[in-house]
């Protein structure tokens, strides 16, 4: 059983809503830890990480750039040392601008580190693509080594991963410069459409001999809006269409029995816009599936809830 480490990211500079900061403190309130070590007492929370929360430091294509910058490099080294003591970090999200930090972290530990970006968005904008300006739409393009120095040179190296080593599960809002890059550098992709069709299943299965053949850690990036909004409401930037629920928890009870996972984030939980904390609630049991817990039999038969299909 593996020992963990949570790492409380209370970010929101890399977008412009208020509110994902809150994130890691709502999880703790509905009782994450609590839950956690039911199925590990080897799990400690290391608290949140004390992030400036004023904005203004940057420029148009990338707004709060200094902000961003210094809770990166932070995470980065507190992921890193986790991995030094042969913890799990798991890292609560704040925006998806935090995945910078934990991957620079992560892929320190690893001459080839896998990455499963499960996501509605692709996160692979550049300043020069951005339409938003916001980091948390840049992590991917970061941690590949493209945009600004002071975010792919966290850590003292770049790139961190190559294109071969992410599978993207769940997208479908794709900018145009994000098409181009993905189809440029192959990376391979998985819609939502794609999970639909062909089954969860053998999207993972897919995923992991993919990784498998030549990564030696695979780091989960867990966007909560990947999941269809209507099971998943309170993130800042939902997409209809998403995977449903039933397919989130299957996909993640089958990352977790291939024992492969090696870190993990989970982001953009927006608690300000979580009516009745059903997405909080959601990304709690995801991290107990991710951990062990049980949960109920998959069976292949089992009935998927599609909310607007
Ligand atoms: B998230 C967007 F333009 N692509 O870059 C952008 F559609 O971490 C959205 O996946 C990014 O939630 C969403 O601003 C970032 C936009
Ligand atoms: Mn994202
Ligand atoms: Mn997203
Ligand atoms: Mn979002």
């Amino acid at each position: 059983m593996k020992s963990v480490s949570v790492i409380g990211m209370p970010m929101w500079l890399g977008q412009t809503r208020y509110g994902t900061n809150l994130g890691p403190e709502a999880l703790r309130r509905a009782g994450m830890m609590n839950r956690l070590q039911a199925l590990n007492p080897d799990i400690i929370d290391l608290g949140d990480l004390t992030l400036s929360q004023t904005t203004g430091q940057g420029t148009p294509s990338l707004k709060n750039l200094k902000q961003v910058a210094a809770a990166n490099v932070k995470l980065s080294e507190k992921v890193a040392a986790v991995i030094a003591e042969g913890r799990f970090p798991l890292v609560l999200g704040g925006d998806h601008s935090i995945a910078v930090g934990s991957i620079a972290g992560a892929a320190k530990h690893y001459s080839r580190m896998g990455v499963i970006w499960f996501d509605a968005h692709a996160d692979i904008n550049t300043p020069e693509t951005t339409p938003s300006g916001n980091i948390h739409g840049m992590p991917l393009a970061v941690s590949l080594g493209l945009g600004h120095p002071a975010l792919t040179r966290i850590g003292g190296y770049q790139p961190k991963i190559q294109p071969e080593q992410v599978v993207f599960i769940g997208v479908r809002d794709i900018d145009p410069g994000e098409q181009d890059l993905i189809r440029e550098k192959q990376i391979k992709v998985f819609t939502a459409e794609d999970v639909a069709r062909r089954g969860i299943e053998q999207v993972i299965e897919e995923t992991l001999a993919y990784l498998s053949r030549q990564c030696d850690g695979i780091h989960l990036s867990f966007d909560m809006d990947g999941i269809d909004p209507c099971q998943a409401p309170g993130v800042g930037t939902p997409v209809d269409n998403g995977v449903s629920l039933e397919d989130s928890r299957k996909a993640i009870r089958l990352l977790a029995a291939s024992n492969r996972i090696t870190s993990c984030d989970i982001v953009e939980v927006n608690p300000l816009f979580d009516k009745e904390q059903t997405t909080v609630l959601v990304a709690v049991e995801l991290i107990a599936l991710l951990f062990g817990e049980a949960g109920a039999d998959i069976s292949p038969g089992d009935k998927t809830v599609w909310c607007n299909r």
